[in-house]
């Protein structure tokens, strides 16, 4: 029988810019109706055509998750599309989508998640697409994308019953193959490729405790599987496993706000040797030891210099590259080793090429995000494992890895202060008003110290030679400090101004916000943040 198709009339909806990772808005624009069906036919438009394309699909399990696959299945064989390859239950978390795009040779993917944000009907929700490398769409995609989303007049959509998702295995929809897969199997192979898993099972079973918070969110099988199931931790080491639909009413962000229990455990008597947790869709990560938190640059810097513990890695490393906001603990790393060290816009997409590329192995974002060629995202999971394989071959404690890293390195003070919520038109004109002085600001002072340069971050695709520009202010003064400011492209609410700080030391164990106090005052000298803001403090320091 053939499957009968509606045409359905519609109009372009304003706000379907693409972000810094895909489309996020409130859970409930999404569900107005034609919201999704007409950012999904744009992304349609946008690739060229999706007929007798393959594709994956799947989401961090998020409200509104089941249903959004439902819509993204019927109208994808409307458009002829060949095959989608499905998370069972429509979960899959964003690393593990990149290995399915990459290992099945899919065309691209369909991704359901507003990443770290609250999900629930008053939360966020999210849709990325990612291309045939397995990667977030570079900016000449999304803005094919957007420009489809502003001249759309119709939609094609399936008429049929829900798929059932439940049950693995093949079946169809229309001629449209619809092979629901375990979320889990093909991601799990592929951390048993890249780690020394005998090494972490014999760490783990001479005593080593480690506790993962999956914060109700999407790792929460795939954690339990592996660091349970494979590496023998006893069950309970993974905390909040089962993933809901709001998080459990949490913020799915790990960080020492978010993840609090976490991290105040990890500081307690009683700690377990290692903490970790990720986020919603599973690419983010944090890493806290017994009495110490790793901060997300720290962390990856530490991998750099000690990615040769675990076996993918064990040849070395062809770069590294960083977004630029991040610390640049990781480019004294570099320097050391001789690699090449590239300095990105945020938004991992940026990355894509120089991995596709073969000029970088490992990259990471202050923003809880590390990974490496092994597929084209960020990856939660893969972090922890790489730290775990880490202590494993060093025998080593977190804390002891750190400080004989900063003893070597010298340390990055870093952090990073979020003001959410801002009123998007007072934030705007705050960086408008700073970006506008920039040619200035060299050679004069903010707060005692001495501003050596100022810009606009611009960045030149070394591969493609595309050029990005406005991707944030950068200042930095002849004490070896830096600033950074720029506004968040994943808030959906008012505007989030980030102030990333960072001081260059050689000693190791002040606290960060006192170690930066001087270029704190400096960014509300050169900003104005408070009074333009109209708050005394950040709502998130990390
Ligand atoms: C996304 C991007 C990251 C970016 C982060 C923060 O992460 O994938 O590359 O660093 O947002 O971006 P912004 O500072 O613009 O809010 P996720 O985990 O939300 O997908």
């Amino acid at each position: 029988m053939t499957m009968q198709i509606n045409s359905v009339q519609t109009q372009p909806i304003d706000g379907q810019k693409p972000g810094t990772s895909g489309l996020r808005k409130k859970t409930h624009v999404f569900q107005a109706p034609h919201f999704l069906e007409n950012f999904i036919q744009s992304i349609w438009l946008g690739i060229g055509g999706a007929a007798g394309k393959t594709l994956v699909l799947g989401g961090d399990g998020r409200h509104f998750n089941a249903e959004a696959a439902q819509v993204v299945l019927r109208m994808a064989a409307a458009e002829g599309v060949a095959r989608v390859i499905v998370g069972q239950n429509a979960l899959l978390s964003t690393p593990a989508a990149s290995n399915l795009i990459r290992k099945r040779k899919a065309d691209g993917g369909i991704i359901l998640s507003a990443s770290h944000n609250p999900g629930g009907p008053d939360g966020d929700f999210g849709v990325k697409y990612n291309t045939a490398n397995g990667g977030p769409a570079p900016e000449s995609v999304t803005s094919t994308i957007y420009d489809a989303t502003r001249t759309l007049s119709e939609y094609r959509i399936a008429v049929a019953q829900d798929v059932d998702l439940s049950v693995i295995g093949e079946t169809r929809l229309g001629e449209m193959v619809v092979d629901v897969v375990d979320p889990v199997t093909d991601y799990a192979e592929l951390m048993a490729e890249l780690f020394d898993f005998d090494a972490m099972r014999a760490m783990i079973a001479g005593g080593f405790t480690l506790r993962f918070d999956a914060m109700h969110a999407i790792t929460g099988p795939y954690a339990k599987a592996i660091l349970e199931g494979t590496l023998g931790a006893p069950e309970g080491s993974v905390i909040n496993a089962v993933p809901l639909p709001d998080f459990g009413g949490g913020h799915p962000d790990p960080n020492p706000i978010w993840a609090k229990p976490l991290v105040d455990e990890m500081m307690g008597p009683d700690a377990p040797d290692f903490g970790a947790a990720s986020d919603g869709d599973g690419d983010r990560n944090m890493i806290v030891g017994r009495g110490i938190y790793v901060t997300p640059s720290d962390s990856l810097a530490a991998i750099a210099a000690n990615a040769t513990c675990a076996p993918a890695y064990a040849g070395g490393l062809k770069g590294v590259a960083r977004s630029m906001p991040t610390s640049r603990a990781l480019d004294r790393v570099a320097e050391k080793l001789g690699l090449p060290c590239y300095e990105t816009p945020t938004g991992w997409k940026f990355f894509g090429n120089l991995l596709d590329d073969g000029r970088a192995t490992l990259c990471g974002e202050e923003s809880a995000g590390t990974g490496s060629d092994h597929v084209r995202e960020k990856d939660g999971l893969w972090a922890v494992l790489m730290w775990l394989n880490i202590l494993a071959k060093r025998q080593i404690s977190v804390k002891a890895l750190l400080e004989d890293h900063w003893a070597s390195y010298g340390r990055n003070y870093y952090s990073r202060h979020d003001y959410e919520g801002v009123d998007a038109a007072a934030a705007n004109a705050l960086v408008d008003d700073l970006r506008a002085q920039l040619g200035d600001l060299p050679g004069t002072q903010a707060a005692g110290l001495t501003i050596e340069s100022a810009d606009d971050f611009a960045y030149d695709d070394p591969v493609d030679g595309s050029r990005s520009e406005g991707q944030g202010l950068r200042f930095g003064f002849t004490n070896g400090a830096r600033l950074v400011l720029r506004l968040s492209g994943t808030g959906t609410e008012g505007a989030t101004l980030r102030v990333y700080l960072e001081q260059l030391a050689e000693d190791y164990d002040r606290d960060p916000q006192e170690a930066l106090a001087d270029v704190i005052a400096a960014a509300e000298a050169l900003a104005q943040i408070k009074s333009r803001t109209g708050r005394d403090a950040p709502d998130v320091i990390t």
